[in-house]
């Protein structure tokens, strides 16, 4: 039969690098052929040959409601009829706002962008603004999109500013990028004494969604909150993966929980807040906010921002998740997908460590839960590729990298873990 994945995936590497317009989605780490999505619906999708999978990538994130929800798509349906974007103001961004800050305390204004990388990069140069410093921490293993001063690995040595991941990042814009190991704790006191005073910020994924799924420790957590308020510096939580997604008050309330009063200065959102179409935010106190234009000195704009098609979507998808049971549900779900793979494992004799919270998860092929990005690499990547290409030939669709997190969704149903699970111990068997 022939594979209409692979003609599409042929005709793509003709006009679009690499055949696909994020590098991930090539599976260049796991081999072999992309799906081409040719439809969703709920917690699954048809590939370019009509091969149904259960989806546990949901667009990376977003689709925490499962594909083509209702209400989301009555929502997205309405506000095309009404105009697709007006570069003018809208009253739905302000429900939308209203309607993230009602959810994170932390928050009490934000301004709206259209993904992640661009909250993030304009999270960056807001607390370099405020704080009138250049020097920035972040943590080896953390994503926060494409932004040339955070495309850095970590330097050689502590002292010594990270090295540029890709090329095209001139070495002088990644000159204040220190990045260093997360969950050291020592590492992160002395990187404060030699310059604590020139720092802006620290930037942290909560729970390293991009490390597949690893938590920042509560005494890491718990110290550089404390360190970032000694030194005058802003905490910056990049939820863009957590937000509205491992908890209705993302994973700030995770670790505030655990931490008596815990709060980042500033957070960064996007993936569950557009629901699936092109919207991304980032926010914190407002005399920090209102240092952005036109109220501040700190440049910050987008041609599609607010979009009011996006925010139809992202709003209808928060008031969803908001109705009372969605989390019980949802966490008890992933919490059965995780214990079943566990189960599995233990019974081929396979090692294997998993964690969730809310609706994401992550598992490494590995005996315990790695702490930082040098334990993470340590993982059997052949054999994770012989269990992506082995759920895959059974129709479970995982993300196709060792070092990303997978996600369920209000969708999936108890026969889709059950067979997920069902499908895993069979390729647990064969590993
Ligand atoms: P976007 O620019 O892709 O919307 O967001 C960048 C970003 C920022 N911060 C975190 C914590 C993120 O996880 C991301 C994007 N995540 C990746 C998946 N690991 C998106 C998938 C992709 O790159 O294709």
């Amino acid at each position: 039969m022939t594979d209409r994945n692979q003609q599409l995936f042929d005709r793509a590497a003709q006009v679009i690098p690499g055949g696909v317009n994020s590098p991930v989605r090539a599976f260049r780490a796991v081999g072999g052929t992309p799906r081409f999505v040719q439809r969703a619906q709920g917690a699954y999708f048809w590939d370019a040959n009509g091969q149904k999978y259960i989806d546990y990538i949901g667009s990376w994130g977003p689709m925490i409601l499962g594909h083509g929800h209702p209400a989301v798509l009555e929502a997205v349906q309405k506000a095309a009829l009404d105009g697709f974007s007006f570069g003018a103001p809208t009253e739905r961004e302000i429900e939308l706002a209203e309607e993230i800050l009602k959810h994170v305390p932390s928050m009490e204004m934000v301004r709206l962008v259209s993904s992640g990388t661009e909250a993030g990069m304009s999270a960056l140069r807001l607390a370099r603004g405020a704080t009138g410093r250049s020097k920035i921490i972040k943590f080896e293993g953390c994503y926060h999109g494409h932004a040339d001063a955070l495309l850095v690995k970590a330097g050689s040595g502590l002292a010594t500013f990270g090295n540029p991941t890709s090329a095209g990042v001139p070495p002088e814009v990644v000159q204040h990028t220190l990045v260093l190991e997360y969950n050291n704790v020592e590492q992160l006191e002395e990187a404060f004494k030699l310059h604590g005073k020139e720092l802006a910020c620290v930037m942290i994924e909560p729970i390293a969604g991009n490390m597949n799924f690893v938590r920042a420790s509560v005494p890491f957590m718990k110290r550089c909150r404390e360190l970032c308020t000694e030194h005058g510096a802003l905490f910056v939580f990049d939820e863009v993966m957590t937000g509205f997604r491992v908890a209705l008050g993302s994973a700030q309330s995770v670790y505030a929980q655990l931490i008596p009063g815990f709060q980042p200065d500033l957070t960064v959102l996007g993936k569950v807040i557009g629901g699936g179409m092109p919207l991304a935010a980032f926010g914190g106190p407002r005399e920090i906010m209102r240092q952005l234009a036109p109220t501040g000195p700190v440049y910050q704009a987008g041609t599609l921002s607010g979009n009011p098609v996006a925010t139809a979507c992202g709003l209808a998808t928060l008031r969803e998740i908001a109705k009372p049971g969605f989390w019980d549900a949802l966490s008890s779900k992933t919490q059965s997908l995780v214990d079943g793979l566990k189960g599995a494992a233990a019974k081929a004799g396979v090692p294997f460590a998993a964690d969730c919270q809310g609706g994401m998860f992550g598992f490494f092929l590995l005996p315990e839960l790695p702490q930082n990005y040098a334990k993470v690499m340590t993982s059997d990547s052949p054999k994770f590729n012989k269990l992506f290409h082995g759920l895959l030939d059974r129709g479970v669709y995982i993300a196709p990298a060792l070092y990303e997190a997978g996600f369920v969704s209000a969708a999936h149903s108890e026969a889709d873990i059950a067979a997920t699970v069902q499908a895993a111990s069979e390729v647990f068997a064969t590993l």
